[in-house]
C-alpha cells in the first residue's frame, strides 16, 4: 500500500465520521493526519513498525500513528468500516459528486434519501432528485438540486457506462483516424458495441491490414497513440493501445494481422458468457479456442482463424449476430440449425411515433412527411403530445381535432408517396385516465399511450394506472412503456409482466422507442414481450425531421431480443400496419 491509498483511507473515515456526527475535534485529527500521509517523504508502510518515527511526522499523534500501524497491517481501520456498514459502500461515491460533502450526505440520509446496505447511493439520490423529494428539504434550493442532477449525470459518464450512441460516434471518429493510416485497412468494433448493448463499459476496436503484422506493429501503434481525441494513456503494448478519450471512456484499440482476425473478432464481441460456453464445446470436440484460433487440442494445429464463420462452422454450428451472443439459448439453437432470423433495418417501412411544431417538435407535419420519403418509409404517424403536458404545449380537444384535418390534408397532398397518419400521444394521468375525451380518440388512427409524470408511484400504482389506460378501447400502443431514461433516470416501478399479459389480450401492441436515450421496452423486456404473444411498434419518437430514420440503435435491441420481422407491425405495409393494430370497438 502507497501513502497515497494510507492517506485517502483516513480522509475517506474523517468524512465517514462527520457523516456520523462525531465530534469536530476527532475528525480535524484524522483530516490533518491524512494530509501529512500524503504530503510526507517517509514511506509509511516501511515505518509502520516504529510509532516513534511515525510521529517524527509532522500532524501525526500517538493516536494517528496507531491507526497508521492497524491500516498499513489490516488494509483498513474498523471505524471506517463500521461507518461503512452503517450508511452503505456507495455513500463513498456520493461524496464524490460535485457539492457534495459529509454534511449534505448527513441531510439526505436524515431525510431517508439513501438508505443502509445500499450500494448504489448515487443512483437513489437521483431517483429522489427525478422524483422531486428534495424538494423542501433544508439547504436544497432548485439551483442546489439542478447542480447535484447535473453531477450525477457527468459521474457517471466519467466514472460508469456510455451510452450506445455515444460510443458509436467515438468508435466512428477513431475508426475514420485509424483508416488513414497506410496498411491498416479494416476496423471494427468488437466487445459490447457489437454486440448491441445499450450501454458500453469500454469501446473494444479492432483493427488488422498489413501495418497489423506481428513485429511490425511499432509505427500503427504510434499512430494509434497519436489520436487527437486521447485525453490520456493507460497503457500502450505491442498490439494494444488503451486510452481514455476527453469525456472519460476507456478506449482498447487492438492491431490484429489478417490471418488470426476471425478469431480475435470472434474473442473481443463476447459476450464473456458466451465465450465461456463455446470454449467448452470446443473442449468435448477435441479443441481449444483462444483470441489466436481455433485449434487442435492434440497437435495444436490451426483448425480455423481467419473468419467468424469458419469458427463457428468448425465447431459445426451456424453463424450468429453478435447481438444474439449473451448465452441465451444462441449456442444449441447454432448447434441444432435454428436460429431465427433476427429483423434488420430494410424490413421498417414506417414510423408512428413523432412529434411537429404542434406540440415539442422542431418540423411540420408536411416537413416530417417529406423527410420520411427521403428514409424510404410508406408511412408515418403524427403522435404530439395532450394536453396535460404544458410545457410541451400539448394539444387540447379542440387542437386536436384541427390537427386531424391537417393531417388528412397532408396525407392528400402526398399524393400516395407516403401515408400520414393521424395520432396522438396521449397523456396516462396520474389514476389511469387519459388526458384527451374518447370523441376525439376515437377519430385518429394511432393512439400511444404513454406515462410523463408522477413516476414515483409505487408498483401497485403505476401497475393499475397503466393497466386502466390500456382498457380504455383506442388506446393502441403502449408508449416507452418503463419511463426511462438511459443512465438518468431509472425506470418506474411496474409490474411488467401483468401489463404485457393484459395488453396481449387486448391487442396493444408494446412500443420500442428507439431514441437512444429510451431503448424502451429493452431487450429482456421485448423478449418477454414476444413470448406473452405482444406485438412490437419500433418508432424513433423524433422530434426533428434530421432524427427520422435513426432507428439504428433500437434495432438492434430487437435484435438482442431475437425478434424476427413477423413480430414487428412496422415492418409490414401500411394497411397490414393498421390491421394489425388493437380493432376498434
Ligand atoms: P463492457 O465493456 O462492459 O460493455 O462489455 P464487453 O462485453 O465489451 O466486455 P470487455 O470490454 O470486458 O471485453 C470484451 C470482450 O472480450 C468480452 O465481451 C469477451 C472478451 N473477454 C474479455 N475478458 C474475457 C475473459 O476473461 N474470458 C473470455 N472468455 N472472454 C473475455
Ligand atoms: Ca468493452
Ligand atoms: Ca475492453
Amino acid at each position: 500500500m502507497d501513502n497515497k491509498t494510507m492517506a485517502r483511507l483516513l480522509a475517506e473515515t474523517a468524512d465517514l465520521m462527520e457523516i456520523d456526527g462525531a465530534d469536530s475535534f476527532r475528525i480535524r485529527s484524522y483530516r490533518r493526519a491524512a494530509e501529512a500521509a500524503e504530503q510526507t517523504t517517509v514511506d509509511l508502510m516501511e515505518a509502520a513498525g516504529d510509532t516513534s518515527r511515525l510521529m517524527e511526522i509532522d500532524g501525526i499523534g500517538k493516536g494517528m500513528a496507531a491507526r497508521l500501524q492497524a491500516i498499513a497491517a489490516t488494509g483498513t481501520l474498523p471505524q471506517r468500516d463500521e461507518l461503512l456498514a452503517k450508511y452503505g459502500a456507495g455513500v463513498l461515491e456520493l461524496l464524490k459528486l460535485p457539492g457534495m460533502g459529509p454534511k449534505t450526505v448527513a441531510l439526505l440520509w436524515d431525510a431517508g434519501v439513501i438508505g443502509s446496505a445500499n450500494v448504489d447511493s448515487v443512483g437513489q439520490l437521483a431517483q429522489a432528485i427525478e422524483a422531486g423529494r428534495l424538494n423542501g428539504l433544508p439547504r436544497m434550493g432548485s439551483k442546489q438540486i439542478e447542480k447535484l442532477r447535473k453531477g450525477i449525470e457527468d459521474y457517471r459518464r466519467s466514472a460508469g457506462r456510455f451510452r450506445i450512441d455515444v460510443a458509436d460516434e467515438e468508435a466512428q471518429r477513431i475508426a475514420a483516424y485509424l483508416l488513414q493510416f497506410k496498411g491498416i485497412d479494416k476496423v471494427v468494433p468488437a466487445g459490447s458495441l457489437r454486440r448491441g448493448r445499450e450501454t458500453v463499459g469500454d469501446l473494444d476496436l479492432l483493427a488488422t491490414g498489413p501495418a497489423c503484422a506481428p513485429e511490425h506493429t511499432q509505427a500503427a501503434v504510434d499512430y494509434v497513440a497519436a489520436y487527437p481525441g486521447i485525453h490520456d494513456i493507460i497503457a500502450k503494448g505491442e498490439n494494444k493501445v488503451s486510452f481514455h478519450v476527453d469525456q472519460g471512456l476507456q478506449v482498447d484499440v487492438r492491431l490484429l494481422p489478417s490471418d488470426s482476425y476471425g478469431a480475435a473478432l470472434q474473442y473481443f464481441t463476447g459476450s464473456k458468457a458466451h465465450n465461456v460456453a463455446l470454449r467448452q464445446r470446443a473442449l468435448k470436440m477435441g479443441y481449444t479456442l483462444s483470441e489466436w484460433a481455433l485449434a487442435r487440442l492434440d497437435d495444436g494445429s490451426t483448425v480455423a482463424a481467419a473468419t467468424e464463420e469458419e469458427i463457428y462452422a468448425a465447431l459445426k454450428m451456424d453463424w450468429m449476430p453478435p447481438e444474439m451472443r449473451e448465452n441465451l439459448g444462441e449456442i444449441d439453437a447454432a448447434a441444432e440449425h435454428r436460429l431465427p432470423r433476427v429483423i434488420d433495418l430494410s424490413g421498417i417501412r414506417g414510423d408512428v411515433h413523432m412529434h411537429t411544431t404542434a406540440s415539442d417538435g422542431h418540423n411540420s407535419i408536411r416537413e416530417m412527411a417529406e423527410a420520411a420519403i427521403e428514409c424510404g418509409y410508406k408511412y408515418i404517424a403524427i403522435t404530439d403530445h395532450s394536453k396535460n403536458l404544458a410545457m410541451t404545449n400539448g394539444l387540447d380537444e379542440k387542437r386536436a381535432l384541427e390537427q386531424i384535418k391537417q393531417v388528412r390534408g397532408v396525407d392528400r397532398e402526398m399524393e400516395g408517396r407516403i401515408r400520414v397518419f393521424t395520432g396522438i400521444e396521449v397523456d396516462i394521468l396520474a389514476d389511469g385516465a387519459l388526458d384527451l375525451d374518447d370523441e376525439v380518440l376515437a377519430a385518429m388512427d394511432v393512439v400511444i399511450a404513454a406515462v410523463h409524470t408522477r413516476f414515483e408511484q409505487s408498483r401497485e400504482e403505476m401497475t393499475e394506472r397503466v393497466l386502466k389506460a390500456i382498457e380504455n378501447p383506442y388506446v393502441r400502443i403502449l408508449g416507452h412503456p418503463t419511463g426511462r431514461l438511459l443512465l438518468r433516470r431509472e425506470p418506474f416501478a411496474l409490474d411488467m409482466a401483468a401489463v404485457l399479459k393484459r395488453a396481449a389480450d387486448l391487442g396493444v401492441a408494446m412500443e420500442h422507442n428507439a431514441a437512444p436515450e429510451r431503448l424502451d421496452l429493452n431487450d429482456h423486456d421485448l423478449r418477454l414481450a414476444k413470448e406473452m404473444g405482444c406485438r412490437i411498434a419500433m418508432s424513433s419518437d423524433s422530434h426533428d425531421c434530421r432524427n427520422l430514420g435513426k432507428m439504428g440503435y433500437g434495432l438492434r435491441q430487437l435484435r438482442r431480443a431475437w425478434l424476427t420481422a413477423e413480430d414487428v407491425l412496422n415492418t409490414r405495409s401500411a394497411e397490414g400496419f393498421l390491421a394489425g393494430l388493437r380493432a376498434r370497438p
